[in-house]
């Protein structure tokens, strides 16, 4: 998969994209990445891409020109295009599989106040990664990208398999525990020690429920 971020602030991106399992993931060629800077799309000498917002108010508004420019720089045939923002539709992990599947996925990443409500009409879906606001959609589109990363097959040693993992079971973990065997008093589940795999995965499961009902019952009356 190739994943371009447009973006005004392209040097927030290798410490992340480049480190730990999605650099892993670059290395053995199931992930490309970069960044395309409006900025450099800008008509404008000053090299200008926000303007203050028509009818007042604060803040400045990200120009649809610049925006356009830099979209079309990226996009080819089959490119999902995503820009994020807190008005869009909630991400899950289900639309991270669905995105997995792609080839090129593009992240817009807005900034200031937002942009051109006639950008809009460039993405093919708005997505927020939770209801709280942040200063730019850099974060939110490598969340996105890790999330959708670690669906790639291969990207994850076959131990920790994607598809075996919470949120796809629906239900949350169930409790790990390793060495020393008792700590602070408090001791390792009997069971784990068995040997006995069909128990201990049994075992597994009970507790698994048992903590999505405690912490998470909402996860549990969903389909
Ligand atoms: N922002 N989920 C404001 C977010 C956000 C979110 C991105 C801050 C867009 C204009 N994006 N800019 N939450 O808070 O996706």
């Amino acid at each position: 998969m190739r994943i371009d971020f447009v973006t005004l602030f392209p040097d927030m991106f290798a410490p992340i994209m480049d480190a730990s399992i999605l650099g892993r993931a670059k290395e053995k060629g199931l992930l490309e990445w970069g960044c395309v800077n409006p900025r450099n799309f800008s008509a404008d000498k000053h090299r200008k891409v926000d303007d203050r917002p028509f009818g007042g108010g604060p803040g400045m508004v990200l120009m649809a020109e610049p925006l356009e420019k830099a979209i079309k720089s990226v996009k080819k045939k089959g490119t999902a295009v995503i820009f994020l923002s807190p008005q869009g539709e909630t991400f899950t992990d289900r639309k991270a599989s669905q995105l997995a599947k792609k080839k090129h996925v593009v992240l817009v990443c807005g900034h200031y106040e937002g942009v051109d409500e006639r950008a809009l009409e460039l993405f093919d879906e708005e997505l927020s990664i939770g209801d709280y606001v942040l200063t730019g959609g850099e974060l939110p589109a490598m969340v996105v990208a890790d999330a959708v990363v670690r669906k790639i097959p291969g990207v994850l040693k076959k131990e920790d398999a994607a598809e075996s993992e919470s949120f796809v079971t629906s239900l949350l973990d169930f409790p790990q525990y390793t060495r020393p065997r008792v700590w602070r008093g408090r001791e390792v589940p009997e069971i784990l020690f068995s040997g006995d795999h069909k128990k201990i995965a049994e075992w597994r499961h009970k507790a698994a429920h048992a903590a999505t009902r405690r912490k998470r019952p909402d996860l549990m009356s969903r389909a």
